[in-house]
């Protein structure tokens, strides 16, 4: 007996496809993207395409394990659910009489997009137990702080409109790695005439079939910004009757940047000044114009406000008038969810502490007053994705901090876990979905049966909360009601979109009125006065401290900008438990001549350190990166690779200029052949 049941991918990517299982006596047995969904076309990546064999992995967890060997060692014992949950709330109870409640710190980030798993009951029940709240700026803070700045709101080009576009610019942007779903409306505009370019330190895969590759200096985007800001202006190019209407602050723009030459602008970006104008030209001189820009330029010391410039360009010359034209850095506060009825930040007993995810090593390490005693990390796997690994590391290896891990695989971080937590996968529970990438409003319900004794992170958190004896409305709500509770804002983007439609239809289009939604073709920025704001206060390029225009006592030691980009068969650390995974992320990318002058060839084994950490890595002298630069993609399993590391242990703690973001592309490293 065969038949049919629908998903949605939850995996932290702009796509958010829709999902169609063919189910075969109770097992699934084919996973397809849903034919008519607008953007998921009926295709998944390879990553989800293989997905089958995540869920029905012997490596599942399906009980609920303790510790027995040391942390990190990864031996455990199972218990019982009931076991689990008494010890946990035991070590709260104890925790928040010696400490108070802020000594707990629950850490979460992508493992799933899906609004009531990673947003929901954790979120009340933090709430309500008093624990510290952390500040989740690991993926794109820079860049929300630096739209936000311009836009007032993180409103963005759909993918629809791409279309309509005559110049397509990827800025920090691999789309047929990280939005494959893009990838169709591109070649359809190429196809009717539009040129595409990509600007990447990296040859990623989008860059090798666009028309033209700008191979930038790494953390120089905000010069090339301002640089074409200057151009625009001097050219009289700028939209006088847009800006007037909807800008403030251009007049002083315009002299900001006029001090932004391509000649210096060259000089940091590595890019020729002849590049730089033609670029600038093309960008005034085509209509319309899309700036597909992602989250790759802002994970840089300057990298908020390189995107707070580079949304100011369609501002400048009015590209938002015109279907096709304007940017997208992220599509996800078009939804307007009422996140407050799904969050419930009122159940705090009173503001809590803050504490910048980016920072765990110094959160574990330095933090006092009161020190973090007990970590809950559901979602994320902090000991392969967050910087300055060594410290992360030796906090988690605290004999006295309480560790509860809720996984699906036992990652790195569940073995330093005193208690790992068996959890669904988004096949397997309810949730809705909104996009980063697209306009689609998606419902899921369970397809498919969770392994062993696996509960979902709103069962877990609710038993959680009835056990510590929270008897607010909150923790009894049903998957339902919450659903309803977050579609009911009372936005017009959201009218009509109920719970029962979104279980007829399973994805709708938000409301934005007839044909391709232009969000600022009239202006209706987010600010108070309906403008964009392109004051110049603090817009001035100051090279990255780790950049070969930084610090020169560093530069000396460490002469190469080292980058880690995503991994096309990856999600993150997601699928770090296969073979194929650590052999695609073994490699790092070296520059022919930084290659010759240490003597390394291709396929050569390399040592690659800073003063933080140093890995082996297989070199690949292949074009893909330009002198100075070198590149491995990311990320593998640190317990998986000798010496127990990954590349987050050259990376830095250091924060981006605004935000809070953590800087994973602004790193100086050096390479040496590793001997014999
Ligand atoms: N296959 C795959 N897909 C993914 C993920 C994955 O791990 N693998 N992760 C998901 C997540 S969490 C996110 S946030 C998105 C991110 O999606 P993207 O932002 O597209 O991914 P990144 O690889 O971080 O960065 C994009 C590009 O920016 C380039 N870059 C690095 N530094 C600079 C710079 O200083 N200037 C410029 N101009 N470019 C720079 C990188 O070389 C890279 O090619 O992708 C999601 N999708
Ligand atoms: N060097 C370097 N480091 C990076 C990056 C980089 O480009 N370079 N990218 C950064 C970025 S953009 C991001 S977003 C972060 C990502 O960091 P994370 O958000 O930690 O992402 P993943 O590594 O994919 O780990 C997610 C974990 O959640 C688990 N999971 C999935 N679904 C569920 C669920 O429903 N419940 C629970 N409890 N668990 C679930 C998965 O099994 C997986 O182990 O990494 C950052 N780190
Ligand atoms: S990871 Fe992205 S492209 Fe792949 S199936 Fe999920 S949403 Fe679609
Ligand atoms: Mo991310």
């Amino acid at each position: 007996m065969s038949e049919t049941r629908h998903s949605v991918c939850a995996l932290d990517c702009p796509d958010a496809c829709g999902l169609v299982l063919k189910i075969t006596d109770g097992r699934a047995t084919r996973i397809q993207g849903t034919p008519g969904h607008p953007v998921t076309q009926g295709f998944l990546c390879g990553k989800v395409a293989r997905y089958l064999e995540r869920e029905y992995s012997p490596q599942r967890l399906t009980r609920p394990l303790r510790r027995i060997g040391a942390k990190g060692e990864g031996r455990f014992e199972p218990i019982s659910w009931d076991e689990a949950f008494t010890t946990i709330t035991d070590r709260f109870r104890a925790t928040i009489a010696d400490y108070g409640a802020e000594a707990i710190l629950p850490y979460s980030y992508g493992g799933s997009m899906g609004l009531l798993q990673a947003n929901g009951m954790d979120r009340r029940f933090f709430h309500r137990l008093g624990a510290s709240r952390l500040d989740r700026t690991i993926c794109a803070a820079a860049g929300t702080a630096g739209l936000t700045a311009t836009q007032g709101l993180r409103y963005g080009l759909e993918p629809e409109a791409f279309v309509h576009s005559k110049l397509i610019i990827a800025w920090g942007a691999n789309v047929l790695a990280t939005n494959v779903h893009l990838w169709p409306f591109i070649v359809e505009a190429r196809r009717r005439g539009a040129r595409f370019v990509v600007i990447d330190p990296v040859r990623t895969k989008t860059a090798a079939l666009a028309d033209q590759h700008l191979r930038i200096n790494p953390g120089s985007d905000l010069a090339l910004a301002l640089g074409l800001l200057h151009l625009i202006f001097e050219n009289g190019r700028a939209d006088r009757a847009y800006l007037e209407a909807h800008a403030t602050g251009w007049p002083e723009l315009r002299e900001t940047v006029r001090a932004y030459t391509p000649a210096r602008v060259a000089a940091w970006t590595g890019l020729p000044e002849a590049e730089i104008v033609a670029l600038a030209h093309a960008y005034c001189e085509t209509n319309p114009t899309a700036i597909r820009l992602n989250y790759g330029v802002q994970r840089s010391e300057r990298g908020g406000t390189a995107v707070r410039a580079i949304a100011m360009l369609p501002v400048v010359t009015g590209a938002w008038r015109h279907v096709g034209g304007g940017l997208q850095l992220s599509t996800s506060q078009a939804f307007h969810f009422n996140r407050q009825a799904l969050e419930m930040p009122e159940l705090q007993p009173a503001p809590t502490r803050l504490l910048n995810m980016s920072e765990l090593g110094s959160a574990l390490t330095r933090v006092d007053n009161p020190p973090v005693k007990a970590l809950f990390v559901y979602c994320s796997n902090p000991a392969a994705v967050a910087p300055d690994q060594g410290t992360v590391l030796a906090g988690l290896r605290r004999d006295d901090l309480f560790t509860v891990v809720v996984e699906q695989f036992q990652t790195d971080t569940a073995d330093y876990a005193d208690l790992v937590l068996p959890t669904t996968t988004f096949l397997e529970h309810t949730d809705l979905y909104g996009a980063y990438g697209h306009h689609y409003v998606q419902l899921a319900r369970p397809a498919l049966p969770p392994p062993g004794q696996a509960r979902s992170n709103v069962e877990i958190f609710r038993e959680l909360a009835r056990r510590m004896g929270f008897t607010e409305p909150a923790f009894t709500e049903s998957e339902d009601d919450m659903i309803r509770g977050i579609l009911s804002s009372g936005h017009p983007h959201l009218d009509g979109i109920t719970l029962e439609r979104l279980d007829q239809e399973r994805s709708v289009r938000l409301n934005l009125g007839e044909g391709p939604f232009q969000p600022f073709k009239e202006g209706g920025f987010g600010h108070p006065d309906g403008k964009a704001n392109l004051d110049p206060a603090g817009l001035d390029y100051v090279p990255p401290v780790e950049s070969r225009h930084g610090d020169a006592a560093l530069r000396a030691l460490y002469p190469l900008e080292f980058l880690s980009p995503k991994n096309h068969d990856s999600m993150n650390s997601t699928f770090g438990n296969r073979a194929d995974v650590d052999a695609q992320t073994a490699v790092l990318h070296v520059n022919s001549a930084d290659a010759a002058a240490r003597g390394i060839g291709d396929g050569d084994a390399v040592r690659v350190f800073n003063s933080r950490a140093s890995l082996v890595l297989r070199a690949a002298v292949d074009g893909v990166v330009g002198p100075g630069t070198v590149s491995s993609p990311s990320l593998r399993w640190p317990k998986r690779q000798p010496g127990g590391r990954n590349i987050n242990a050259l990376v830095s703690e250091r924060l981006t200029d605004i935000g809070g973001g953590a800087t994973f592309y602004s790193c100086l490293v050096q390479v040496e052949k590793c001997a014999g």
